[in-house]
């Protein structure tokens, strides 16, 4: 259903932290809308704010519960928290996203919170290229801690670590395959570790292995982070406020030693590398019935022009016709 989009309106609104403004905005990115370009345009000068705390992990660990803990503990603190649930193998209406929402229901009326699931399937680009603009609809509409839950699944994991400026590895004992599979993937990226579900079976083991595992990864020089490693049970409310604390910390030491400012260029410079190969492969679909291209191949054919002579004129009369070229 296509609507106007009144995108200074949307923006204004946004930035002054009205949750239907917010949300109409993540709605343009999860559509691929190209009233983007001008949401981006208009919301650049105030990103920038926000802490991104990615919370990853297999299903069924407690991500969901944890961020909800997260969400009580600093609200308490007074501060302005969002929430970003992306699953990258679930459509829109998936269970799994509806399940989180649960989790935050607690919140439903509080202007201070807000909470979106995505979906990223099907998108030209996925995870990469709308986690990154969603983050920046919430930073710019000042939300002081932005909680990105990602439905572990391989890549996914690994993927979000590289939009957060904090990533909170979460891992249970008795869930999916054990720690030694569910961290194999995330060792290098995790910032701060839980092992949850501590009060059931396998817990003091898991915490074991983990431990183990990161100290097999060698010494962290002077001055470098050490991950902490967190025991929650988050479904009582234990460790949250150990994982805030955590978070806390990350952020510090990660401003004071130029981490984070090498994270966020890292991060940009993935942005825009991710939106250039998303133009080009939008434009690669149109080469195919580009008028010129016909005639181009029969010239290939008929040993008048190479394939490179004709890619290069195709490309610079589409350059010609392009707006954004
Ligand atoms: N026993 C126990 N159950 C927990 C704990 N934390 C979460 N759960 C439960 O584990 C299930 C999965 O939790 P959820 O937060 O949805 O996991 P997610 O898939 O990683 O987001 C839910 O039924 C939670 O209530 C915990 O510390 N101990
Ligand atoms: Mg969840």
């Amino acid at each position: 259903v296509a609507r106007a989009v009144e995108v200074p309106e949307l923006v204004q609104q946004a930035r002054a932290g009205r949750p239907r403004a917010v949300g109409r905005l993540v709605s343009l990115v999860e559509d691929g809308h190209p009233a983007l370009r001008e949401v981006m345009a208009g919301l650049a000068p105030y990103t920038g704010q926000a802490q991104v705390v990615g919370v990853t992990g297999a299903p069924g660990v407690g991500k969901s519960t944890i961020v909800a803990g997260l969400v009580r503990a600093l609200r308490g603190q007074g501060l302005r928290v969002g929430v970003l649930c992306v699953d990258p193998s679930s459509p829109v209406t998936g269970g799994a996203l509806l399940g989180d929402r649960v989790h935050l229901q607690a919140h439903a009326l509080d202007p201070g919170v807000f909470v979106r699931s995505m979906a990223t399937r099907g998108q030209l680009g996925g995870l990469a290229w709308s986690t990154p603009q969603a983050l920046r609809i919430l930073d710019a509409a000042a939300f002081d801690v932005i909680l990105v839950e990602t439905a572990g699944v391989g890549r996914a994991e690994v993927e979000v670590a590289s939009l957060a400026d904090t990533t909170v590895v979460v891992v249970a004992g008795e869930v999916a395959d054990g720690v030694q599979a569910a961290a194999a993937g995330v060792l290098e990226v995790g910032d701060v570790y839980v092992v949850n579900r501590a009060d059931t079976p396998g817990a003091e083991e898991a915490l074991r292995e983990l431990r183990a595992m990161l100290r097999a990864g060698g010494r962290p020089g002077p001055g470098a982070w050490r991950p902490p490693v967190i025991r929650a049970v988050a479904v009582q409310g234990e460790g949250v406020d150990r994982i805030a604390r955590a978070l806390r910390d990350h952020e510090l030491w990660s401003g004071e030693s130029g981490q984070l400012a090498e994270r966020r260029a890292r991060r940009a410079a993935r942005e825009i590398e991710v939106i250039v190969s998303r133009i080009r492969r939008a434009r690669s679909g149109v080469v195919a019935d580009h008028p010129l291209l016909a005639g181009f191949a029969e010239e290939v054919v008929a040993g008048r022009m190479d394939p490179y002579l004709a890619a290069r004129r195709l490309m610079e009369a589409m350059r010609r016709e392009d707006p954004e070229g």
